[in-house]
């Protein structure tokens, strides 16, 4: 599209939404208006995606997860439809930079961190590789919390997105679904037939709104369905009798399900409302798949040859009991037909080993709410249990671990990996994990459900949309093959020896930090200097992800700056951004333990020019795409086994960071594919920290004789101007559960090759040249297109 076809497109959406010339239109009408554009031109480049899709009878695949952390979508619409220039020339007549229209929409943070985030990255892989994708989810009402600090500590403001953010999203009021809770099951005989009646239930209505992800230059587009909460009816008869909170409060507990995503990460919330969500969005999404596949088939008989669901997490497992209700209530299909079509319809994705996260329900809670599921997850059970009997016969304690009901608790985990025709994790590491680890009965009872897929990152969010300069590099260097294909970015290892290129390299990434410093100082009138060395560690707030270790190297590095003024020491900046649960009280004693060291280093004299330490508030998607293209260094210290995969660190890859981290989640094939010499690994591997657990762990032993560690631990602890940190290192003292102190020490060494590495500045650069050349294969292009093949059995649509 011409310059002058997108003005004249955006002048007329200008003249009939808000009468106004884009000459006088506030910035706020100019992003709402490009972005009914881009959402009217998605809209139709699905029906046509669809109606290919359906004419050539493709595989639907559905991706149910309670989290798509989706971010900004004005830019990348734009970009995946080819209309960036267009727009940006458009504006720039009108002198108006793009960049800040940009700044209007806020991030849709309708999730945690890395789980939510992956989703949505597997919706632009789908629409990009044109497999027929739909995510399904909720529409909260209020995302994941904005987060403010105040004097080091964490508070936490609701995130109302939707005044800036429903502009994406378009409601279909006439597919809603009715979804029952509550209430009590009869079976009934009629004329020799057997039906299952529910009453008493409480009705509430899943609204779909779909949103669209444009796939990059080419025809696919994946579809968004987010379901909102509504009471069917307002209560009018409580009301007539003056009853008006009852009427209220119907309404109120109804439309209290789509209200607010709980904002854990890693770690499950117990609570009925959240149990309610599960249900509703596992109900209200399979209702629709059935439903639109009975519209273009007319039978559910070819469900596994059309229909791939996806279970992200055991969040959205109680898909599976809905569908067996479908089936065998409402189609009249018998359970053995119904549970095969089942298992092949569904797989399952596990994101983490934490045994906190490990999902189960307690049955009397489960009954209540979810009455007839109940009975068919019970049946299930029994069944279950005869098969797993014949499998292992005898082994009474297997069986009983291996059930999907035990210990009075429906356990997710177990329905997923009873059924699920596929059980993956998101990297090689974390996939033999769970094998050895918490499914290792399932792994016995069905080896060939287990398969992995590592995680895969929207690339070109990252890269060409955030990092141009370093795109004109390539662009000259290895043409413009890698927009497509991020595979092609394996073609600058020959330039590895290039001195011209490292020289190229080392200046982009210094105009990077610039760009960053200029955006954080205008943002945040925090100063950093552009000539130090970025050190980030950006991530949810966590103790298994261990940024306590990086806080003790900085305490230590402050006092031996302080000891030895004149130490040779390339200055550094340490930035931190992190959420925390708000509930998790040592994660938020871990960031006030930061930002107090931070305004303790950064306020003294003798040591500022050398050590600076920042911490980004609110941190989220679209502060990401800023801050990637400025970073060096990439801290993944988790412990070894803890970290299912990481993303972010696929995220500073391709962006040239060096990554400063264990051999943990997709850590270890970061490392393969760039080379170990071009990253800074450091610490235990898996089996030696199992094998420290096995032995006992005491940090004791490690802080010991450690001069440095005791120096440090002790620092924190006295802490300074009235206020000590003692809660952080006692439990680094006494129980330290995620070894913080057995990984301190070759931490430091690690650290202290940074230091000798980044002098040598060309060296430096061809390490990070050799990240960025072998970061391809994260790209999750890759990744969607390894589960069509080996998991979805899906292809692209022609
Ligand atoms: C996360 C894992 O912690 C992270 O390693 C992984 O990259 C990501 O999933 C995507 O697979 N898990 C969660 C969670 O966010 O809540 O379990």
């Amino acid at each position: 599209m011409t310059t002058k076809e997108f003005a004249k497109i955006l002048q007329d959406k200008l003249t009939s939404e808000y009468g106004v010339d884009l000459s006088v239109a506030s910035h706020q009408q100019i992003y709402r208006a490009l972005a009914l554009i881009c959402r009217q031109m998605m809209s139709e480049n699905h029906k046509k995606f669809q109606s290919k899709a359906i004419g050539t009878g493709s595989k639907q695949v559905y991706y149910l997860c309670m989290e798509f952390l989706m971010g900004r979508s004005l830019k990348m619409s734009l970009f995946n439809l080819g209309l960036n220039d267009a727009a940006q020339k458009a504006l720039a007549e009108a002198d108006i930079s793009l960049d800040s229209i940009y700044e209007e929409e806020p991030d849709a943070g309708l999730g945690n961190g890395g789980l939510g985030r992956l989703a949505a990255c597997y919706l632009d892989g789908m629409a990009t590789t044109s497999i027929c994708g739909t995510g399904y989810s909720i529409l909260y009402e209020y995302g994941i919390f904005k987060q403010k600090i105040v004097d080091g500590w964490q508070q936490e403001r609701a995130d109302n997105w939707l005044p800036g953010g429903q502009v994406w999203l378009k409601s279909h009021p006439d597919q809603a679904v009715e979804v029952r809770f509550d209430g009590e099951i009869h079976e009934n005989w009629d004329h020799g037939f057997h039906y299952i009646q529910h009453t008493n239930y409480n009705s509430v209505m899943a609204i779909p709104s779909d949103m669209y992800v444009q796939g990059y230059d080419g025809k696919g587009v994946a579809k968004l369905r987010l379901w909102q909460a509504k009471a069917p009816d307002f209560d009018m008869s409580s009301f007539s009798l003056g009853n008006y909170n009852t009427a209220m409060s119907k309404n109120a507990s109804a439309e209290l399900i789509s209200k607010v995503l709980y904002p854990n990460d890693n770690h499950v919330e117990g609570k009925i409302l959240r149990l309610r969500q599960q249900y509703f969005l596992s109900a209200a999404s399979i209702g629709d798949i059935v439903q639109s596949h009975l519209s273009t088939y007319g039978t559910l008989e070819n469900l596994p040859d059309k229909v791939a669901i996806q279970l992200n997490d055991t969040h959205p497992t109680l898909a599976i009991p809905e569908m067996m209700r479908i089936l065998l209530d409402e189609c009249g299909f018998g359970w053995d037909k119904s549970f095969d079509i089942c298992q092949k319809v569904f797989s399952y994705t596990n994101h983490t080993v934490m045994a906190e996260a490990l999902e189960k329900w307690n049955v009397d809670i489960f009954k209540m709410t979810l009455p007839r599921i109940y009975q068919i997850v019970v049946e299930m059970d029994r069944r279950a249990r005869e098969k797993l009997e014949a499998a292992f016969p005898g082994d009474q304690g297997k069986i009983n671990y291996m059930a999907l009901i035990g210990d009075n608790q429906v356990r997710m985990a177990n329905i997923c990996a009873y059924t699920a025709n596929s059980i993956n994790g998101v990297s090689k590491l974390h996939s033999e994990i769970i094998k050895e680890s918490v499914f290792h009965d399932y792994y016995l009872f069905k080896p060939q459900a287990f398969k992995n897929v590592t995680n895969g990152i929207a690339y070109r969010r990252w890269l060409l949309a955030s990092n141009p300069e370093l795109c004109k590099l390539l662009d000259e260097t290895i043409g413009t093959g890698y927009k497509h294909d991020a595979a092609d970015l394996s073609k600058l290892n020959k330039f590895a020896e290039d001195k011209t290129v490292l020289k190229r390299l080392n200046e982009i990434k210094l105009d990077n930090k610039k760009n960053f410093a200029a955006y954080l100082e205008k943002s945040t009138g925090q100063v950093i200097d552009p000539s130090s060395i970025f050190d980030c560690q950006v991530k949810r707030m966590h103790e298994y992800k261990r940024q306590h270790l990086n806080a003790l190297n900085i305490a230590a590095q402050y006092l031996y700056l302080k000891e030895n003024p004149n130490a040779d020491f390339i200055p550094k900046t340490y930035i931190f951004g992190a959420k925390a649960a708000p509930g998790y009280y040592m994660a938020k004693q871990m960031i006030r333990m930061i930002c107090k060291l931070g305004d303790l280093i950064n306020n003294d004299p003798a040591v500022r020019e050398k050590l600076r330490v920042v911490y980004l508030e609110e941190y989220c998607v679209s502060l990401s795409e800023h801050l990637m293209p400025a970073a060096e260094v990439s801290e993944q210290i988790s412990l070894a086994g803890t970290e299912a995969s990481g993303t972010g660190n696929m995220k500073f890859m391709l962006n040239g960071a060096i990554t400063l981290g264990t051999l943990d989640g997709a850590n270890v094939e970061i490392a393969d594919a760039a080379g170990k010499e071009n990253e800074l690994i450091f610490g235990m591997l898996t089996p030696e920290v199992n094998n420290l657990k096995q032995v006992g762990y005491h940090p004791n032993a490690f802080i010991m004789g450690d001069d440095v560690a005791n120096a440090a631990l002790n620092f924190l602890e006295r802490g300074w101007n009235g206020e000590n940190f003692h809660e952080v290192t006692q439990n680094l003292r006494s129980s330290d559960p995620y070894m913080v102190m057995a990984d301190f020490k070759d931490y430091r060494r690690a650290q202290a090759d940074l230091q000798r590495l980044y002098a040598d500045r060309e060296h430096w650069a061809k390490m990070s040249l050799k990240n960025i050349a072998n970061s391809g294969i994260f790209s999750a292009d890759r990744a969607v297109l390894d589960y069509a093949r080996d998991i979805w059995h899906a292809s692209a649509v022609k």
